[in-house]
């Protein structure tokens, strides 16, 4: 095939001569893409391509996606199984059972000598959907240890607690073709082009067909802010005094939806009191938008016909995290805007299986969103299993966030951690440093063996990656996908699911719980557990989801007796009213009054740190480092800085600096840019000892969850450039 200067150097695409190709879904963000795998008459995988059936991207695919063929082959996976006495030796290759053996051992010595919670599991958003029912099994059901919990902490927490507290379930009431629908959207805190670039596509197409107004909130002048109709670029961790000046607008114009609110929500006197204290005037000061901008955007959202929030972690990543998504779900209701086709308040997830986790795992609960507080939830689970009611918690144990500290107060002695890498993306990582230290047992269970954990753990259990495996995953929009297996696992690694089961089996002595053999009839036993609950997958069966490129849940059997093709999967929910998940079907308005709580920039460290992503790389980069045409675009740490502010500090465009916190410091390269305003900047949080050596990530009081994005730094010029530069290079362990 030519392209472009066809008479000169023209470039050549070889044919890559595709004998197969075999059906998957994107394994890197929550967009859910559908992908396909091709490969050779040799069977050796050659190349991805977007499945142009598929609802989610009919036939597209973002940069991530399309080299992710790349990752079976890609350097520093886990060959084999790895122990060592103490971290101060080297690591010794061992067997499987050897390293299980030694690893459920460990396990239960330190839960015999200081009690069962005293051993913690951090999982991820990152495996399949039945992995993690399997693990949620084996911690909940054999382990028996409460400090269980998943990565979506730092990711998900905000979103999770914000829709409990208002509608009284988590689950996402929206979907990507609310987009077709709507009248006006408000993108609060998201980047979409960077970072689900494909859900962004589905966004534009429906704008450019009706043109509706596109709001973005956000302190920076992102890809989508420079898209938008109307930019609002909010003072750090501020939302929720705009949203309250929003509210306060649209009571005193009269624009709420009054009939919406009286049959459908409980508590609108308290919010009304509470949002008279924040008009536009006074929320100025605070949150930075001017009045009148308040004014209109208030009465763009709530004169639009159907008008939905969306957002990502510029909302969870805050101290008031829980209470911005709470305030979103306020603005929506009091606009009788949920359930309804382009209304809706929409948390576009993280992690391609941030929801698995979250209905599937038992992290924060029980499976098929169960709560452990709920003594029905209890005893069904119990005798669903085969375990005693009495062995499960009746209360949930310590967030993640919660976990480390423990480890560091002693209270907690051994680790367990699943696909996921704290030591580059925790808050202030010197103090996580000093903490794995002092575990007596860490077991890091990852697909790469170079991930930064490994050096402080005692077990390395190499897993399978992505499509080395098979299972399903649940994306943004609630739509259940279908992973098969193209090739066989890395080197001696395994399928999570059957390293779960491995490490049941040390805890099965009496064989009380039973595990099914196949990922394919581990998924049967979550359709039987589903009946009835929010969460209804008991419709969809493995062949049903790859034949339909994904369903929506709730998907029930008596919707899958019908026949219908495609499935008419759930679009949305609460679409009728009075069907929230509080006890009287109502969803419940909650007043928000702001605490300004973060750390802000002083006389000693004047600049606003904010971090986040970029396009190409994923989170720590232990797979899109390893990529080249990934790789290549962001190769080492930079920072966004206003031209104007580096101008007063002498700081020269592409000059290495020092920025220092009352955490630590980090060297990166420093990049001009308007996009971030004179008294901030952006540190992208993929590279290991660099932005999270500066993050302090106080807490949401409801979820738990860091404030990422709201800290103070100092910059430093370097005067020793090139001994700056070779420690860059020396900072990219890949
Ligand atoms: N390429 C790529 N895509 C990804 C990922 C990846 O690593 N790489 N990770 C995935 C995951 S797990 C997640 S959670 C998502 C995250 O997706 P996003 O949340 O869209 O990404 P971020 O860059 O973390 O942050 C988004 C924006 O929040 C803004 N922000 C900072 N402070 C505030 C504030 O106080 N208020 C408001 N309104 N905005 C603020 C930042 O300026 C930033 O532009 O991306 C997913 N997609
Ligand atoms: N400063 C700052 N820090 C942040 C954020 C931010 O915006 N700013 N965002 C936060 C957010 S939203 C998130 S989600 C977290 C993400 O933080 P992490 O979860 O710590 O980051 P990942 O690099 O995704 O780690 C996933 C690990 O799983 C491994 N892995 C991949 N596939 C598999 C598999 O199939 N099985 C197993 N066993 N292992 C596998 C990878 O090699 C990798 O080591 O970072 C948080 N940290
Ligand atoms: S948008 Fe997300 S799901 Fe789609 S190809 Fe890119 S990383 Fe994968
Ligand atoms: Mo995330």
């Amino acid at each position: 095939m030519l392209f472009g200067r066809k008479q000169k150097n023209p470039i050549k695409i070889a044919d890559k001569k595709v004998d197969s190709w075999t059906y998957a879904t994107c394994g890197y963000c929550s967009t859910g893409c559908a992908i396909e795998v091709g490969k050779n008459e040799q069977g050796e995988v050659v190349g991805t391509r977007g499945v142009a059936g598929a609802d989610v991207n009919r036939g597209k695919l973002c940069v991530k996606g399309i080299f992710e063929h790349e990752l079976f082959k890609s350097a520093g996976r886990g060959n084999t199984p790895l122990l060592r006495a103490s971290t101060t030796e080297e690591f010794q290759e061992t067997t499987w059972d050897k390293a299980i053996d030694h690893t459920a051992a460990e396990i239960k010595r330190i839960q015999a000598a200081y009690g069962r919670d005293a051993f913690a599991v951090v999982s991820t958003g990152q495996i399949f959907t039945e992995e993690f029912y399997t693990l949620g099994k084996v911690v909940r059901g054999l382990i028996g240890t409460n400090n269980y919990d998943g990565n979506t902490t730092l990711c998900m927490a905000s979103a999770v607690s914000g829709y409990k507290r208002s509608f009284g379930s988590d689950g996402p009431p929206g979907c990507y073709d609310d987009f077709e629908h709507t009248d006006c959207l408000m993108a609060w805190g998201s980047n979409l082009p960077e970072q689900h670039p494909i859900i962004y596509w589905r966004l534009k197409e429906a704008k450019e067909k009706r043109n509706f107004p596109l709001i973005v909130i956000d302190p920076r002048v992102t890809m989508l802010a420079q898209l938008a109709d109307i930019h609002l670029p909010v003072n750090p961790g501020t939302d929720v005094v705009l949203q309250n000046a929003l509210l306060h607008v649209i009571f005193a114009e009269g624009l709420e939806d009054e009939a919406f609110i009286e049959a459908n929500t409980n508590g609108i006197e308290a919010l009304k009191e509470e949002v008279a204290k924040y008009d536009p005037t006074t929320a100025y000061k605070i949150c930075g938008i001017d009045e009148d901008t308040i004014r209109n955007v208030a009465r763009l959202y709530a004169k639009a016909g159907a008008a939905m929030n969306i957002w990502t972690m510029g909302i969870n990543q805050s101290t008031h995290g829980s209470d911005g998504v709470v305030g979103l779900n306020n603005l929506s209701l009091v606009t009788g805007n949920i359930g309804k086709p382009g209304g809706t308040s929409l948390s576009i997830t993280g992690q391609c299986n941030a929801m698995g986790t979250r209905e599937w795992s038992s992290c924060s609960g029980l499976p098929g969103y169960r709560y452990l507080e709920n003594d029905n939830d209890r005893q069904e689970m119990a005798d669903f299993w085969g375990i005693e009611e009495s062995f499960l918690p009746k209360k949930r144990g310590l967030p993640q966030t919660d976990i480390f500290p423990a480890i560091g107060t002693g209270q907690i002695k051994g680790l367990w951690l699943v696909a996921t890498n704290p030591m580059t993306s925790m808050p202030n990582t010197p103090r996580i440093r000093k903490i794995l230290d002092k575990l007596e047992f860490l077991v890091v269970q990852d697909a790469y063996v170079d991930m930064e954990c490994t050096e402080y753990a005692h077990a390395f259990l190499p897993a399978a990656v992505w499509a080395e495996k098979e299972g399903v995953m649940t994306n943004t929009e609630r739509r259940v996908n279908m992973i098969r297996q193209v090739t066989e696992p890395h080197g001696q690694s395994k399928s999570d699911f059957d390293i779960f089961k491995e490490i049941g089996k040390r805890f099965n002595s009496d064989n009380k719980m039973t595990f099914a053999d196949t990922v394919s009839d581990t998924f049967d036993e979550m359709r039987e557990l589903s009946k009835g609950r929010l969460v209804d997958i008991s419709g969809m069966s493995h062949e049903l989801i790859e034949k339909s490129r994904g369903i929506q849940w709730p998907y029930t059997q008596d919707q899958a007796d019908k026949g219908e093709t495609p499935p008419p999967g759930g679009k949305r929910l609460y679409t009728e009213p009075g069907t929230f998940s509080h006890a009287d079907g109502k969803a419940t308005l909650i007043p928000l009054p702001f605490i300004d709580n973060n750390e802000r920039p002083d006389a000693a460290f004047p600049f606003w740190l904010n971090s986040g992503r970029l396009v190409e790389h994923w989170h720590t980069r232990t797979r899109t480092g390893k990529i080249g045409n990934n790789n290549k675009y962001s190769p080492i740490p930079f920072m966004e800085i206003n031209p104007d502010a580096a101008r007063e500090l002498g700081i020269e465009h592409q000059s290495y600096v020092r920025c220092v916190s009352r955490r630590g410091d980090a060297v990166v390269m420093a990049m001009h840019t308007q996009r971030v305003a004179k008294d901030a900047v952006f540190i992208p949080f993929h590279f290991f000892d660099c932005v999270n050596r500066l993050t302090l990530g106080l807490l949401d009081p409801h979820s738990r969850q860091p404030a990422y994005k709201q800290g103070a730094i100092r910059i430093e010029k370097i005067k020793d450039q090139q001994a700056a530069a070779q420690m860059s290079k020396e900072m990219r362990t890949y």
